[in-house]
């Protein structure tokens, strides 16, 4: 089989686990985990990612990082309703990924840490404060597209960017106050992580 995704479910690779669902195909999933035996490991970041972080692709000679870039690698190879129709979409498709992992992610995966990723000990309220307040702006900007969009970001219909933007709010899961001010956001987000194939990527993290 030439597809290989590398990368444990507990990480970002859930992301592209959810994507390869969602389009049905076949693929090896190569368990790569965290430290020096897993993604910093010499052989894999000489022959996978100098980066060492998970996830990566293999396809045939195609090297890939970048969770968000490979599910729009993925959506352009296998096509089908989740990928673009035309330029138009794929540019929208491309900013809305850009924008999900400049704009909310630093500020979402801080969240996340002082409000449920740490142990109680170790979080600290202020800066939980501050990354919610930093994520009013692109929460809002979020939910005025969903409004506009009937529920999705591109094309009226579910697609990578729903599932690329979807995959980094995530982080939002232990502060439902994140969205409390953005009813279409809640209601995407919950209806994507209600989607079979979600459903079965997030399984297997096994929390
Ligand atoms: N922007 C990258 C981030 C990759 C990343 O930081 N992955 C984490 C796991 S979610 C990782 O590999 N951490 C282990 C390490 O850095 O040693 C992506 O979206 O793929």
């Amino acid at each position: 089989m030439s597809l290989i995704l590398h990368g444990v479910a507990r990480s970002r690779a859930v992301r592209n686990l959810w994507m390869a669902k969602e389009l049905g195909i076949s693929f090896t999933h190569d368990e790569v985990g965290f430290g020096p035996t897993g993604c910093r490991s010499p052989e894999y970041m000489a022959k996978i990612n100098p980066n060492g972080h998970i996830p990566a692709l293999s396809d045939d000679g195609v090297v890939m990082w970048e969770s968000l870039a490979i599910n729009l690698y993925l959506a352009r190879k296998f096509g089908g309703p989740l990928a673009a129709a035309g330029l138009a979409e794929e540019g929208a498709m491309l900013s809305w990924s850009f924008w999900a992992v400049t704009e909310l992610e630093p500020h979402a995966v801080e969240l996340m840490r002082h409000t449920g990723g740490k142990p109680p000990a170790e979080r600290d309220p202020a800066i939980a404060a501050k990354e919610l307040a930093a994520l009013k702006a692109p929460i809002a900007v979020l939910e005025a597209a969903l409004a506009k969009g009937n529920g999705f970001l591109v094309g009226g219909r579910f697609t990578v960017a729903d599932l690329n933007v979807a995959g980094v709010a995530f982080y939002l899961r232990f502060c439902p106050e994140a969205l409390a001010a953005a009813p279409h956001v809640k209601a995407w987000y919950e209806a994507a992580m209600a989607r079979p194939a979600a459903r079965a990527a997030f399984a297997m993290r096994g929390d």
